[in-house]
Protein backbone atom coordinates (compact mmCIF):
# COMPACT_ATOMS: atom_id res chain seq x y z
CA UNK A 1 0.00 0.00 0.00
CA UNK A 2 1.12 3.63 -1.06
CA UNK A 3 1.86 6.19 1.41
CA UNK A 4 -0.74 8.20 0.38
CA UNK A 5 -2.84 6.05 0.99
CA UNK A 6 -1.90 4.69 3.99
CA UNK A 7 -1.66 8.41 5.29
CA UNK A 8 -5.59 8.32 4.39
CA UNK A 9 -6.43 5.28 5.79
CA UNK A 10 -4.70 6.95 9.41
CA UNK A 11 -7.04 9.56 9.33
CA UNK A 12 -9.79 7.86 8.94
CA UNK A 13 -9.03 5.49 11.71
CA UNK A 14 -8.43 8.33 14.06
CA UNK A 15 -11.57 10.30 12.84
CA UNK A 16 -13.67 7.28 13.27
CA UNK A 17 -12.41 5.07 16.29
CA UNK A 18 -14.21 2.08 16.91
CA UNK A 19 -15.59 1.33 13.41
CA UNK A 20 -13.70 -1.20 11.69
CA UNK A 21 -16.67 -1.67 9.16
CA UNK A 22 -15.86 1.89 7.74
CA UNK A 23 -12.23 1.51 7.95
CA UNK A 24 -12.28 -1.98 5.71
CA UNK A 25 -14.44 -0.31 3.15
CA UNK A 26 -11.72 2.93 2.98
CA UNK A 27 -8.96 0.26 2.60
CA UNK A 28 -10.34 -1.38 0.20
CA UNK A 29 -11.69 1.33 -1.96
CA UNK A 30 -8.34 3.20 -1.64
CA UNK A 31 -6.22 0.91 -2.30
CA UNK A 32 -7.64 0.47 -5.72
CA UNK A 33 -7.01 3.90 -6.25
CA UNK A 34 -3.11 4.47 -6.06
CA UNK A 35 -2.39 4.83 -9.82
CA UNK A 36 -5.15 6.92 -10.60
CA UNK A 37 -4.17 9.33 -7.66
CA UNK A 38 -0.44 8.85 -8.81
CA UNK A 39 -1.87 10.02 -12.45
CA UNK A 40 -4.16 12.76 -11.38
CA UNK A 41 -2.20 14.70 -8.38
CA UNK A 42 -4.31 17.81 -8.66
CA UNK A 43 -6.88 15.03 -6.91
CA UNK A 44 -4.65 15.05 -3.91
CA UNK A 45 -3.58 18.50 -3.77
CA UNK A 46 -7.62 19.58 -3.31
CA UNK A 47 -7.96 17.10 -0.67
CA UNK A 48 -10.46 15.09 -2.51
CA UNK A 49 -9.59 11.79 -0.92
CA UNK A 50 -9.86 13.54 2.76
CA UNK A 51 -12.98 15.24 1.62
CA UNK A 52 -14.86 11.70 0.25
CA UNK A 53 -13.98 9.82 3.47
CA UNK A 54 -15.47 12.46 5.38
CA UNK A 55 -19.55 12.54 5.13
CA UNK A 56 -20.74 16.11 4.06
CA UNK A 57 -23.45 16.01 7.41
CA UNK A 58 -24.17 12.98 9.78
CA UNK A 59 -27.32 13.16 11.90
CA UNK A 60 -27.71 11.14 15.05
CA UNK A 61 -31.62 11.15 16.93
CA UNK A 62 -33.37 9.56 19.31
CA UNK A 63 -36.40 7.72 18.54
CA UNK A 64 -39.00 7.24 21.57
CA UNK A 65 -41.83 4.95 21.23
CA UNK A 66 -44.34 2.69 22.82
CA UNK A 67 -44.52 -1.24 22.13
CA UNK A 68 -47.72 -2.98 22.80
CA UNK A 69 -47.04 -3.66 26.49
CA UNK A 70 -46.77 0.13 27.27
CA UNK A 71 -43.36 0.37 28.07
CA UNK A 72 -41.52 3.01 26.70
CA UNK A 73 -38.34 1.95 24.07
CA UNK A 74 -35.93 4.30 23.04
CA UNK A 75 -33.91 3.73 19.78
CA UNK A 76 -31.01 5.42 17.82
CA UNK A 77 -31.91 6.79 14.38
CA UNK A 78 -29.16 7.88 11.74
CA UNK A 79 -28.72 9.80 8.60
CA UNK A 80 -24.90 9.87 6.95
CA UNK A 81 -24.84 12.55 4.00
CA UNK A 82 -22.50 11.26 2.47
CA UNK A 83 -21.64 12.50 -0.47
CA UNK A 84 -24.11 15.08 -3.22
CA UNK A 85 -21.36 15.81 -6.08
CA UNK A 86 -23.48 13.86 -8.37
CA UNK A 87 -26.99 14.09 -7.29
CA UNK A 88 -29.30 14.52 -3.94
CA UNK A 89 -28.28 11.37 -1.21
CA UNK A 90 -29.21 8.50 -2.40
CA UNK A 91 -29.42 4.90 -0.54
CA UNK A 92 -30.92 2.87 2.19
CA UNK A 93 -32.15 2.54 5.48
CA UNK A 94 -31.80 -0.44 8.10
CA UNK A 95 -32.87 -1.49 10.97
CA UNK A 96 -31.07 -3.69 12.70
CA UNK A 97 -29.93 -4.23 16.23
CA UNK A 98 -26.07 -4.23 15.14
CA UNK A 99 -26.86 -0.85 13.24
CA UNK A 100 -24.28 1.70 14.73
CA UNK A 101 -22.32 4.55 12.93
CA UNK A 102 -19.63 2.43 11.77
CA UNK A 103 -22.00 0.48 9.91
CA UNK A 104 -24.15 3.14 8.19
CA UNK A 105 -20.97 5.18 7.39
CA UNK A 106 -19.11 2.27 5.58
CA UNK A 107 -22.50 1.64 3.66
CA UNK A 108 -22.64 5.50 2.93
CA UNK A 109 -19.27 5.08 1.71
CA UNK A 110 -20.13 2.03 -0.97
CA UNK A 111 -23.23 3.91 -1.86
CA UNK A 112 -21.00 6.95 -3.19
CA UNK A 113 -19.02 4.55 -5.97
CA UNK A 114 -22.13 2.69 -6.34
CA UNK A 115 -24.33 4.90 -7.00
CA UNK A 116 -21.54 6.52 -9.47
CA UNK A 117 -21.38 3.69 -11.53
CA UNK A 118 -25.38 3.55 -12.44
CA UNK A 119 -24.49 6.64 -14.53
CA UNK A 120 -27.53 8.60 -13.05
CA UNK A 121 -27.65 11.17 -10.94
CA UNK A 122 -27.99 10.08 -7.49
CA UNK A 123 -25.60 11.01 -4.45
CA UNK A 124 -24.35 8.80 -1.83
CA UNK A 125 -25.81 8.52 1.64
CA UNK A 126 -27.11 5.89 4.37
CA UNK A 127 -29.47 5.80 7.44
CA UNK A 128 -31.58 3.36 9.69
CA UNK A 129 -31.23 2.29 13.46
CA UNK A 130 -30.71 -0.03 15.93
CA UNK A 131 -34.55 -1.32 15.89
CA UNK A 132 -34.94 -4.62 14.79
CA UNK A 133 -38.39 -5.12 13.40
CA UNK A 134 -38.29 -8.63 13.53
CA UNK A 135 -40.97 -10.07 16.20
CA UNK A 136 -42.31 -6.82 16.82
CA UNK A 137 -45.73 -6.13 16.22
CA UNK A 138 -47.52 -4.07 13.33
CA UNK A 139 -48.81 -1.57 15.54
CA UNK A 140 -45.07 -1.30 16.94
CA UNK A 141 -43.41 -1.22 13.65
CA UNK A 142 -45.59 2.07 12.32
CA UNK A 143 -45.23 3.67 15.60
CA UNK A 144 -41.52 3.41 15.76
CA UNK A 145 -41.58 4.38 11.95
CA UNK A 146 -43.71 7.64 12.53
CA UNK A 147 -41.16 8.45 15.25
CA UNK A 148 -37.97 7.95 13.15
CA UNK A 149 -39.89 10.12 10.39
CA UNK A 150 -40.55 13.03 12.56
CA UNK A 151 -37.25 13.35 13.24
CA UNK A 152 -35.48 12.65 9.66
CA UNK A 153 -38.30 14.64 7.72
CA UNK A 154 -36.41 17.69 8.16
CA UNK A 155 -33.42 16.36 6.98
CA UNK A 156 -34.67 14.71 3.95
CA UNK A 157 -36.66 15.58 0.23
CA UNK A 158 -37.25 14.71 -3.33
CA UNK A 159 -33.95 17.23 -4.05
CA UNK A 160 -32.04 16.40 -0.81
CA UNK A 161 -32.35 13.18 0.39
CA UNK A 162 -34.10 10.26 -1.01
CA UNK A 163 -33.69 7.35 1.73
CA UNK A 164 -35.09 3.81 0.08
CA UNK A 165 -34.94 -0.37 2.21
CA UNK A 166 -31.97 -1.79 3.35
CA UNK A 167 -32.13 -4.95 5.74
CA UNK A 168 -35.11 -5.09 8.06
CA UNK A 169 -36.33 -2.33 5.77
CA UNK A 170 -39.38 -3.50 3.42
CA UNK A 171 -42.88 -2.41 2.10
CA UNK A 172 -44.12 -2.26 4.97
CA UNK A 173 -41.53 -0.03 6.90
CA UNK A 174 -41.11 2.26 3.33
CA UNK A 175 -45.10 2.62 3.77
CA UNK A 176 -45.23 3.76 7.76
CA UNK A 177 -42.25 6.21 6.84
CA UNK A 178 -43.79 7.52 3.46
CA UNK A 179 -47.63 8.48 5.32
CA UNK A 180 -45.42 9.90 8.26
CA UNK A 181 -43.18 11.95 5.85
CA UNK A 182 -46.87 13.05 4.30
CA UNK A 183 -48.72 14.15 6.99
CA UNK A 184 -45.26 16.00 8.25
CA UNK A 185 -45.33 18.02 5.23
CA UNK A 186 -48.40 17.72 3.99
CA UNK A 187 -46.93 16.99 0.10
CA UNK A 188 -47.18 13.90 -1.85
CA UNK A 189 -43.92 13.48 -3.44
CA UNK A 190 -40.97 11.18 -4.14
CA UNK A 191 -39.37 11.33 -0.96
CA UNK A 192 -38.60 7.46 -0.57
CA UNK A 193 -38.44 4.91 -2.97
CA UNK A 194 -39.10 1.10 -3.09
CA UNK A 195 -43.08 2.56 -2.15
CA UNK A 196 -45.90 0.07 -2.73
CA UNK A 197 -47.40 -0.07 -6.32
CA UNK A 198 -50.20 2.54 -5.29
CA UNK A 199 -48.81 4.84 -4.34
CA UNK A 200 -46.10 5.88 -6.54
CA UNK A 201 -43.60 2.86 -6.51
CA UNK A 202 -41.74 1.37 -9.48
CA UNK A 203 -43.07 -1.69 -11.26
CA UNK A 204 -40.08 -4.32 -10.34
CA UNK A 205 -38.22 -2.41 -7.67
CA UNK A 206 -38.76 -5.37 -5.62
CA UNK A 207 -36.70 -7.83 -8.02
CA UNK A 208 -34.06 -5.02 -9.27
CA UNK A 209 -31.50 -5.90 -6.98
CA UNK A 210 -31.40 -9.57 -7.58
CA UNK A 211 -32.29 -9.08 -11.26
CA UNK A 212 -29.32 -6.40 -11.59
CA UNK A 213 -26.54 -9.60 -9.75
CA UNK A 214 -27.55 -11.76 -12.34
CA UNK A 215 -27.45 -9.67 -15.00
CA UNK A 216 -23.58 -8.62 -13.57
CA UNK A 217 -22.87 -12.09 -13.00
CA UNK A 218 -23.88 -13.45 -16.22
CA UNK A 219 -21.46 -10.69 -18.19
CA UNK A 220 -18.49 -11.59 -15.77
CA UNK A 221 -18.97 -15.48 -16.69
CA UNK A 222 -19.23 -14.23 -20.65
CA UNK A 223 -16.05 -12.34 -20.04
CA UNK A 224 -14.40 -15.29 -19.00
CA UNK A 225 -15.79 -17.34 -21.81
CA UNK A 226 -18.66 -19.18 -20.01
CA UNK A 227 -22.30 -19.20 -20.13
CA UNK A 228 -24.42 -18.73 -16.97
CA UNK A 229 -26.95 -21.64 -18.26
CA UNK A 230 -26.71 -24.66 -16.26
CA UNK A 231 -24.41 -23.41 -13.73
CA UNK A 232 -24.65 -24.39 -10.23
CA UNK A 233 -25.04 -21.77 -8.07
CA UNK A 234 -24.49 -21.25 -4.05
CA UNK A 235 -26.69 -18.42 -2.44
CA UNK A 236 -26.71 -17.63 0.75
CA UNK A 237 -29.77 -15.31 2.97
CA UNK A 238 -33.59 -15.59 1.99
CA UNK A 239 -34.58 -11.93 1.97
CA UNK A 240 -35.55 -9.75 -1.08
CA UNK A 241 -31.50 -10.00 -2.97
CA UNK A 242 -31.43 -14.14 -2.57
CA UNK A 243 -35.39 -14.14 -3.72
CA UNK A 244 -34.51 -11.85 -6.83
CA UNK A 245 -31.41 -13.82 -7.03
CA UNK A 246 -32.91 -17.26 -7.17
CA UNK A 247 -35.88 -16.19 -9.94
CA UNK A 248 -33.67 -14.66 -12.42
CA UNK A 249 -30.85 -17.39 -11.90
CA UNK A 250 -33.46 -19.75 -12.40
CA UNK A 251 -34.97 -17.86 -15.51
CA UNK A 252 -31.57 -18.04 -17.14
CA UNK A 253 -31.44 -21.97 -17.11
CA UNK A 254 -28.87 -21.97 -13.97
CA UNK A 255 -29.55 -24.20 -10.74
CA UNK A 256 -29.55 -22.58 -6.84
CA UNK A 257 -28.16 -25.38 -4.66
CA UNK A 258 -28.44 -23.25 -1.50
CA UNK A 259 -30.02 -20.72 0.69
CA UNK A 260 -29.27 -19.57 4.13
CA UNK A 261 -30.88 -18.10 7.23
CA UNK A 262 -30.45 -17.39 10.86
CA UNK A 263 -30.59 -21.15 12.19
CA UNK A 264 -27.72 -22.52 8.99
CA UNK A 265 -28.13 -23.32 5.35
CA UNK A 266 -30.11 -25.64 2.81
CA UNK A 267 -28.46 -27.62 0.25
CA UNK A 268 -31.26 -28.70 -2.43
CA UNK A 269 -29.62 -30.23 -5.39
CA UNK A 270 -32.93 -30.87 -6.76
CA UNK A 271 -32.64 -26.44 -7.20
CA UNK A 272 -34.53 -24.11 -5.49
CA UNK A 273 -37.01 -23.02 -8.04
CA UNK A 274 -40.82 -22.69 -8.72
CA UNK A 275 -42.42 -23.26 -5.85
CA UNK A 276 -39.48 -23.18 -3.45
CA UNK A 277 -38.61 -19.77 -4.74
CA UNK A 278 -42.49 -18.38 -3.98
CA UNK A 279 -41.64 -20.08 -0.37
CA UNK A 280 -38.81 -17.86 -0.15
CA UNK A 281 -41.15 -15.01 -0.45
CA UNK A 282 -43.17 -16.22 2.40
CA UNK A 283 -40.23 -16.50 4.58
CA UNK A 284 -38.88 -13.31 3.48
CA UNK A 285 -38.80 -10.86 6.65
CA UNK A 286 -40.38 -13.10 8.69
CA UNK A 287 -37.08 -13.29 10.94
CA UNK A 288 -37.45 -16.87 11.94
CA UNK A 289 -35.36 -19.53 11.15
CA UNK A 290 -35.70 -20.43 7.97
CA UNK A 291 -34.07 -23.48 7.24
CA UNK A 292 -36.38 -26.28 9.18
CA UNK A 293 -39.20 -25.22 7.85
CA UNK A 294 -37.87 -25.66 4.43
CA UNK A 295 -36.44 -28.86 5.08
CA UNK A 296 -39.75 -30.00 6.54
CA UNK A 297 -41.66 -28.78 3.55
CA UNK A 298 -39.16 -30.13 0.56
CA UNK A 299 -37.60 -33.10 2.07
CA UNK A 300 -35.04 -33.81 -0.42
CA UNK A 301 -33.09 -30.81 0.84
CA UNK A 302 -30.31 -31.03 3.10
CA UNK A 303 -30.35 -29.22 6.74
CA UNK A 304 -27.09 -27.98 8.32
CA UNK A 305 -27.77 -26.37 11.73
CA UNK A 306 -25.65 -23.49 12.32
CA UNK A 307 -23.14 -23.35 9.26
CA UNK A 308 -22.81 -21.57 6.28
CA UNK A 309 -22.94 -22.71 2.67
CA UNK A 310 -19.58 -21.55 1.39
CA UNK A 311 -18.13 -25.40 2.05
CA UNK A 312 -20.21 -26.57 -0.99
CA UNK A 313 -18.72 -27.20 -4.72
CA UNK A 314 -20.46 -24.81 -6.82
CA UNK A 315 -20.06 -23.22 -9.91
CA UNK A 316 -20.69 -20.10 -8.41
CA UNK A 317 -21.72 -18.28 -5.77
CA UNK A 318 -23.68 -15.42 -4.68
CA UNK A 319 -23.66 -14.36 -1.04
CA UNK A 320 -26.52 -11.74 -0.31
CA UNK A 321 -26.97 -12.02 3.19
CA UNK A 322 -24.90 -9.21 5.27
CA UNK A 323 -21.66 -7.98 5.27
CA UNK A 324 -18.15 -9.97 6.04
CA UNK A 325 -20.29 -13.65 5.88
CA UNK A 326 -17.27 -14.59 3.91
CA UNK A 327 -13.85 -15.19 6.12
CA UNK A 328 -10.78 -16.19 5.28
CA UNK A 329 -11.49 -19.77 6.08
CA UNK A 330 -14.53 -19.45 3.83
CA UNK A 331 -12.30 -18.45 1.10
CA UNK A 332 -9.87 -21.01 1.62
CA UNK A 333 -12.77 -23.77 1.44
CA UNK A 334 -14.37 -22.03 -1.64
CA UNK A 335 -10.68 -22.49 -3.62
CA UNK A 336 -10.28 -25.90 -2.45
CA UNK A 337 -13.77 -26.72 -3.92
CA UNK A 338 -12.01 -25.47 -7.15
CA UNK A 339 -14.06 -21.88 -6.96
CA UNK A 340 -14.01 -19.63 -10.37
CA UNK A 341 -16.69 -17.30 -9.83
CA UNK A 342 -17.75 -14.96 -6.68
CA UNK A 343 -20.39 -12.54 -7.25
CA UNK A 344 -21.22 -10.09 -4.08
CA UNK A 345 -24.65 -9.82 -3.68
CA UNK A 346 -24.70 -8.46 -0.34
CA UNK A 347 -22.95 -4.93 0.48
CA UNK A 348 -19.27 -5.65 1.16
CA UNK A 349 -19.79 -9.29 1.98
CA UNK A 350 -16.53 -10.54 2.02
CA UNK A 351 -13.61 -9.31 4.42
CA UNK A 352 -10.53 -7.75 2.58
CA UNK A 353 -8.47 -10.65 3.75
CA UNK A 354 -10.75 -13.20 2.14
CA UNK A 355 -10.86 -10.98 -0.95
CA UNK A 356 -7.13 -11.04 -1.58
CA UNK A 357 -6.76 -14.94 -0.94
CA UNK A 358 -9.71 -15.52 -3.39
CA UNK A 359 -8.44 -13.14 -6.31
CA UNK A 360 -4.88 -14.31 -5.36
CA UNK A 361 -5.89 -17.87 -6.10
CA UNK A 362 -7.45 -17.23 -10.11
CA UNK A 363 -11.35 -16.53 -8.53
CA UNK A 364 -13.14 -14.15 -10.34
CA UNK A 365 -15.23 -11.08 -8.04
CA UNK A 366 -17.90 -8.92 -8.60
CA UNK A 367 -17.88 -6.38 -6.61
CA UNK A 368 -20.90 -5.54 -4.49
CA UNK A 369 -20.92 -2.41 -4.99
CA UNK A 370 -21.39 -3.00 -8.80
CA UNK A 371 -22.84 -5.97 -9.10
CA UNK A 372 -26.10 -5.11 -6.88
CA UNK A 373 -25.85 -1.66 -8.19
CA UNK A 374 -29.58 -2.56 -9.73
CA UNK A 375 -31.32 -1.86 -6.79
CA UNK A 376 -30.56 2.01 -6.00
CA UNK A 377 -30.55 2.35 -10.09
CA UNK A 378 -34.15 1.39 -10.26
CA UNK A 379 -34.89 3.38 -7.63
CA UNK A 380 -33.45 6.41 -9.48
CA UNK A 381 -35.88 5.19 -12.45
CA UNK A 382 -38.48 5.79 -9.58
CA UNK A 383 -37.35 9.12 -8.89
CA UNK A 384 -37.79 10.08 -12.18
CA UNK A 385 -41.06 8.56 -12.61
CA UNK A 386 -42.58 10.39 -9.44
CA UNK A 387 -41.04 13.88 -11.05
CA UNK A 388 -42.57 12.77 -14.24
CA UNK A 389 -45.94 11.67 -12.71
CA UNK A 390 -46.27 8.74 -15.44
CA UNK A 391 -46.12 5.22 -14.15
CA UNK A 392 -43.70 2.92 -16.15
CA UNK A 393 -44.12 -0.70 -17.51
CA UNK A 394 -42.32 -3.82 -15.93
CA UNK A 395 -40.74 -4.62 -19.18
CA UNK A 396 -39.98 -0.81 -19.94
CA UNK A 397 -38.05 -1.03 -16.20
CA UNK A 398 -36.31 -4.56 -16.52
CA UNK A 399 -35.01 -3.54 -20.27
CA UNK A 400 -33.21 -0.40 -18.49
CA UNK A 401 -31.99 -2.30 -15.89
CA UNK A 402 -30.23 -4.85 -18.20
CA UNK A 403 -29.15 -2.05 -19.95
CA UNK A 404 -27.52 0.05 -17.05
CA UNK A 405 -25.87 -3.85 -15.19
CA UNK A 406 -24.22 -3.84 -19.08
CA UNK A 407 -22.48 -0.85 -18.74
CA UNK A 408 -21.48 -1.52 -15.19
CA UNK A 409 -19.77 -4.11 -15.81
CA UNK A 410 -18.24 -2.75 -19.28
CA UNK A 411 -16.98 0.47 -17.67
CA UNK A 412 -15.76 -1.32 -14.46
CA UNK A 413 -13.71 -3.60 -16.82
CA UNK A 414 -12.26 -0.84 -18.92
CA UNK A 415 -11.15 1.69 -16.23
CA UNK A 416 -9.41 -1.41 -14.63
CA UNK A 417 -7.50 -2.23 -17.99
CA UNK A 418 -7.08 1.12 -18.63
CA UNK A 419 -5.07 1.31 -14.97
CA UNK A 420 -3.08 -2.15 -15.20
CA UNK A 421 -5.01 -3.82 -13.10
CA UNK A 422 -6.22 -6.75 -16.11
CA UNK A 423 -9.58 -8.10 -16.04
CA UNK A 424 -9.60 -6.72 -12.05
CA UNK A 425 -13.53 -5.75 -11.53
CA UNK A 426 -12.90 -4.88 -7.98
CA UNK A 427 -10.40 -2.38 -8.97
CA UNK A 428 -12.13 -1.62 -12.08
CA UNK A 429 -15.55 -0.67 -9.96
CA UNK A 430 -13.84 1.27 -7.67
CA UNK A 431 -11.82 3.20 -10.19
CA UNK A 432 -14.82 4.13 -12.31
CA UNK A 433 -17.08 4.92 -9.52
CA UNK A 434 -14.55 7.44 -8.57
CA UNK A 435 -13.63 9.18 -11.39
CA UNK A 436 -16.98 10.67 -12.12
CA UNK A 437 -17.28 11.63 -8.53
CA UNK A 438 -13.46 13.20 -8.56
CA UNK A 439 -14.93 15.19 -12.21
CA UNK A 440 -17.76 16.77 -10.38
CA UNK A 441 -16.40 17.63 -6.97
CA UNK A 442 -13.09 19.07 -9.19
CA UNK A 443 -15.87 20.97 -11.11
CA UNK A 444 -17.48 22.31 -7.98
CA UNK A 445 -14.71 23.40 -5.73
CA UNK A 446 -13.42 23.34 -2.58
CA UNK A 447 -16.72 22.74 -0.37
O1 LIG B 1 -27.59 -1.04 -0.73
C1 LIG B 1 -28.37 -0.48 -1.52
O2 LIG B 1 -27.99 -0.08 -2.64
C2 LIG B 1 -29.75 -0.28 -1.11
N1 LIG B 1 -30.08 -0.67 0.01
C3 LIG B 1 -30.73 0.39 -1.99
C4 LIG B 1 -30.56 1.87 -1.96
C5 LIG B 1 -31.63 2.64 -2.69
O3 LIG B 1 -31.65 3.87 -2.51
O4 LIG B 1 -32.42 2.07 -3.42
Amino acid sequence: MGKIVEQYIEIAKKRNPGEPEFHQTIEEVLTSLEPVLEKHPEYVEAGLIERLIEPERGISFRVTWVDDNGKVQVNRGYRYQFNSALGPYKGGLRFASNVYPGIIKFLGFEQIFKNSLTGLSIGGGKGGSDFDPNGKSDAEVMRFCQSFMTELYRHIGPETDVPAGDIGVGAREIGYLYGQYKRLVNRFEGVLTGKGLSYGGLNGRTEATGFGIVFFARNMLKACGEDIKGKKVAISGFGNVTWGTAWKLNDLGAKVITISGPDGYILDEDGVSGEKVDYLLELRGSGKNICAPYAEKFPNAKFFPGEKPWGVKADLYIPCATQNEIRIDDAKAMVANGCKFLCEGANMPTTNEALTYLMDNGVTVGPSKAANAGGVACSAIEMSQNARKMPMQKEEVYAQLETIMNTIHDSAAAAAEEYGFGYNLVAGANIAGFLKVAEAMMAQGLV
